[in-house]
């Protein structure tokens, strides 16, 4: 491509990320929230994304770092039998969650882009307490996009496990243990017509009944395979995210295949490949609607040589507008 097209085509021969966000601007949250399940390694995905040089790859595309926060979670290990019809740690989840929240409202009402690492997808029942606040004051609508294997959208009722990590997208529909669903004084924090859930494969009983029920937009594997992750993409963006003024990606890193993300909690088979995880994200990025994600259940207890940590990091990349020739 010529020097001119290739300016026209970016409005600057430098520019690496796309062009509309006003304040290129990211606050980085660490939260090593470890109790939503039995993985205490995702206490470790913070520290991992540090080593895998997360702030210079950020700053790298020419985002400012405004503001790294690390959020406190209590310093204990709990062992628990499997239990159904109770959920575990809920008041520790909930203290954790309530001081989330406030991290990433703050960030969104600095105009940064908020990012949370993980720890475990209990996480989200925090992090989108605090863009749904945020919204709600300024009286705009938010979108909701969910990537995984799992549903993450069981109740203590369902749950087979009692493990929170399993219920956070439920919590955020408003459905579950109401010290989490009433967090902040409201509920539901999110709509279901404006969320989509992409590559599940791994659903307890009760959850395929749910997913039916909400008015999500579920895709599962099958569907990527059989209309791919462009399509699919595409048709997750019309749903959750026509007229809002932002998007909230959460993207649990076990929609991923474990060839190629093994450093998670729960793995399984059959997930998203390298490109098709990248692709996805850029397509986000392109929407130019990105202003929070999370990146959970990165369990370095698992990784091998800090893989799945230096993904995570690229995949931060991606959502952010990083592009590959321009
Ligand atoms: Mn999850």
């Amino acid at each position: 491509m010529s020097k001119t097209a290739k300016a026209e085509r970016t409005g600057s021969s430098k520019q690496k990320v796309s062009s509309k966000l006003e304040n290129r601007a990211v606050t980085l949250i660490y939260c090593p929230l470890h109790l939503g399940g039995p993985h205490a390694g995702v206490s470790m995905g913070p520290a991992a994304v540090k080593v895998a040089r997360l702030v210079s790859k950020v700053e790298a595309l020419g985002f400012k770092v405004h503001k790294q926060v690390d959020i406190p979670v209590p310093d204990v290990l709990y062992w628990w039998e499997k239990s159904g019809k109770v959920a575990h740690c809920v008041p520790e989840i909930r203290d954790v969650s309530l001081a989330l929240s406030k991290a990433v409202e703050a960030a969104l009402d600095d105009g940064t882009v908020a990012v949370t690492i993980g720890g475990d997808h209990s996480l989200a029942i925090g992090s989108i307490a605090g863009v749904s606040n945020y919204y709600r004051k300024r009286k705009e609508e938010f979108g909701l996009i969910w990537y995984d294997a799992h549903g993450d959208i069981n109740t203590p009722a369902t749950s087979p496990s009692g493990n929170v990590h399993g219920m956070p997208l439920a919590v955020s529909l408003g459905q579950g243990d109401e010290r989490l669903t009433e967090l902040l004084g409201f509920s539901p924090k999110v709509k279901s017509k404006r969320c989509a859930l992409i590559g599940v494969r791994d659903l307890d009983r009760a959850e395929s009944e749910l997913i039916d029920e909400s008015g999500i937009l579920p895709f599962s594997m099958r569907d990527i395979d059989e209309h791919g992750i462009v399509k699919v993409t595409r048709q997750s963006l019309d749903y959750a995210a026509r007229g809002v003024a932002g998007l909230h990606v959460s993207f649990d890193l076990d929609v991923m295949d474990p060839d190629v993300a093994p450093g998670v909690s729960t793995d399984s088979r059959g997930g998203l490949t390298y490109r098709e995880s990248h692709l996805t994200l850029e397509l986000l990025a392109d929407s130019e609607l990105v202003r929070s994600i999370d990146i959970v259940e990165l369990n370095p207890a698992r990784d091998v040589r800090n893989q799945t940590a230096e993904l995570a990091v690229e995949l931060v990349q991606s959502a952010l507008g990083k592009n590959i020739l321009y």
